[in-house]
C-alpha cells in the first residue's frame, strides 16, 4: 500500500487504554472488586497468574503518563472509567473519591489539549451485582452509573462511549470461559449479550439528557470474514462468522433488529427480547468506535458449533504475538462496509487498533520495526476509506503503553510505550515514535 495520507483538518490522533488493564490500586480510595478481580485472582486462567493490583499504576503516575502524551502529540486519549470505583456496590452509594480521580484526569487532558474520549465499562463489573449480565436488572444499575459519571464529566467529555467490545463480554466471558465470569454456556452468552445491548440502550437517552456537545456512541470490535477458497461452503462460512461477530451487534444498534439468519443459526440459544428492548437498544446514536485488529480466513467445518468457520492461517502473511494475522486492507474493506450497510451510523472513529509483538528492552531503547510498520498501512487504509466517503473523526492506537492483557496477562505487550513493570519506568518505542512525529506532520498541514 503506498503511504498518502490524506486526514480532515479536525481528526484526533491519540491512543487507548482501559481502567483494569492500567491503573492498579485496587483497594485505593474505595474502589472495590470488579469480577475481573475475582477473576485473576482466583480462576487459574491468566497466563503468567498476574492480576491488575498494580497493572501500570497508572493511579499513581496519570500526571507523568498524560505528560508523555502530551509529548507524543495526541490530541486525543481514550480511557475507561471504572465502575467498581465510582459506585463500589454496583449499586447505590456514590464513593465520590473515585469520580474524583476521572474529573482530574479530565481536566488535565484538557489543560494539555487532549480531548477526552470516555468509555462507561471496558469489562469491570463490579462482582457485588447479583447475577453480572445475566441478570436484566444489571442494565438498570448501568444505566443509574452512567448517570453518576455523567453529572458530573459531561460535556468535559469528547466522546462518551457506554460500553467497550459487548461482544467480547459476552462471548469470551460467558461463552469460551476466557474471560470473568469464566462461563462456558452459549445460552447464557446470548442472554449476557442482550443485556448488555439494553444497557447501551438504557444509557444513551441519560447521555443525551445530561450533555449537549460531546457525541454519544458505542464501541464495536470488529473483523471482516474473507472465504478462504472459492468454494460455496467457505462463502457461507464467511458470511455466517459475520453475522455473528459483527452482524450480530451492528443490526441491533443501528436497525433495531437481530439479523435472521443469524438468529436462525443460534436456534435454541437466542435470548429473550422484551416489548420496547430494541426500540431501546436503537436509539440514535452520534458515533460508533471500532476496534479492528484483523480479519477472519475461513473455512466451513461442520464438526464446529454455529457458525461452522474454521479460521487458516494464510502462509502470505504475517502475524502478531497474539496470532492475529496483520491484514491492514481489512480494515479499509471493513470502514467501507459499514458505512453502505448502516447508513444509520453518521460517523466512525477507530477506538483500537494495534499489536502484540516480543517487544525487548535493549540499552534504553525498543526496536519494534514491524509495529511501526502496522501502524502505517492501518492509517493508511482509513486515510483511503476517508477518501472513499467513509466519514471518520479519530484514530486511537491500542495501546498507549503495555499492559494487563486480560487473560494472557503481561505476556502479551501492545503498547507504544514499553512499561519495564519492577520499576514503572515508561520508554517510548519505535512505533511510539514514528507515531508522534507522524502526528507532529499532520498537525503541520491543519
Ligand atoms: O486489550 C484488549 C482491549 O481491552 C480490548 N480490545 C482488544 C485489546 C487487545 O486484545
Amino acid at each position: 500500500m503506498s503511504q498518502n495520507y490524506n486526514f480532515p483538518k479536525n481528526f484526533h490522533f491519540g491512543s487507548a487504554t482501559s481502567s483494569y488493564q492500567i491503573e492498579g490500586a485496587v483497594n485505593e480510595d474505595g474502589r472495590k472488586p470488579s469480577i475481573w478481580d475475582e477473576f485473576a485472582h482466583k480462576s487459574g486462567r491468566i497466563a503468567d497468574h498476574s492480576t491488575g493490583d498494580i497493572a501500570c499504576d497508572h493511579y499513581h503516575l496519570w500526571p507523568e503518563d498524560l505528560a508523555l502524551m502530551s509529548k507524543m502529540n495526541f490530541d486525543a486519549y481514550r480511557f475507561s472509567i471504572a465502575w467498581p470505583r465510582v459506585i463500589p456496590d454496583g449499586r447505590g452509594a456514590v464513593n465520590q473519591k473515585g469520580l474524583d480521580f476521572y474529573d482530574r484526569l479530565v481536566d488535565a487532558l484538557l489543560e494539555r489539549g487532549i480531548a477526552p474520549y470516555a468509555t462507561l465499562y471496558h469489562w469491570d463489573l463490579p462482582l457485588a451485582l447479583p447475577g453480572g449480565w445475566l441478570n436484566r436488572d444489571t442494565a438498570k444499575a448501568f444505566a443509574e452509573y452512567t448517570e453518576v459519571v455523567v453529572r458530573r464529566l459531561g460535556d468535559r467529555v469528547h466522546s462518551w462511549a457506554t460500553l467497550n467490545e459487548p461482544r467480547c463480554s459476552a462471548t469470551v466471558g460467558y461463552q469460551e470461559g476466557r474471560h470473568a465470569p469464566g462461563e462456558m454456556d452459549r445460552t447464557k452468552a446470548l442472554t449476557a449479550a442482550h443485556n448488555l445491548l439494553l444497557a447501551h440502550g438504557l444509557a444513551v437517552p441519560v447521555l443525551r439528557a445530561a450533555t449537549r456537545k460531546a457525541k454519544v456512541g458505542i464501541v464495536l470490535d470488529i473483523k471482516p470474514y474473507y472465504p478462504a477458497s472459492v468454494s460455496n461452503t467457505a462463502a457461507q462460512a464467511a458470511i455466517d462468522g459475520d453475522g455473528v461477530f459483527n452482524r450480530w451487534f451492528f443490526d441491533p444498534i443501528a436497525k433495531g433488529h437481530y439479523p435472521a439468519d443469524t438468529w436462525a443459526g443460534f436456534g435454541e440459544h437466542v435470548p429473550t427480547v422484551e416489548d420496547g428492548d430494541m426500540a431501546l437498544i436503537s436509539a440514535p446514536i452520534d458515533s460508533v468506535g471500532l476496534n479492528y485488529y484483523s480479519r477472519g480466513f475461513v473455512e466451513q467445518d461442520k464438526s464446529v458449533r454455529f457458525p461452522h468457520a474454521k479460521e487458516i492461517r494464510n502462509p502470505a502473511s504475517g502475524y502478531t504475538e497474539m496470532g492475529w494475522e496483520i491484514y491492514p486492507q481489512g480494515l479499509h474493506d471493513m470502514l467501507v462496509r459499514l458505512h453502505r450497510d448502516y447508513p444509520e451510523i453518521p460517523d466512525f472513529y477507530i477506538a483500537e487498533n494495534g499489536a502484540a509483538m516480543a517487544d525487548e528492552l535493549v540499552d534504553g531503547k525498543v526496536s519494534d520495526p514491524v509495529r511501526e510498520q502496522y501502524y502505517r498501512d492501518h492509517i493508511q487504509a482509513v486515510s483511503d476509506a476517508i477518501a472513499k466517503g467513509v466519514p471518520m473523526s479519530a484514530y486511537l492506537a491500542w495501546s498507549f503503553m503495555d499492559n494487563f492483557e486480560w487473560g494472557f496477562g503481561y505476556t502479551r505487550r501492545f503498547g507504544i510505550v514499553y512499561v519495564d513493570y519492577p520499576t514503572q519506568q515508561r520508554v517510548v518505542k519505535q512505533s511510539g515514535q514514528w507515531f508522534a512525529d507522524f502526528i507532529a506532520g499532520q498537525k503541520a498541514l491543519r
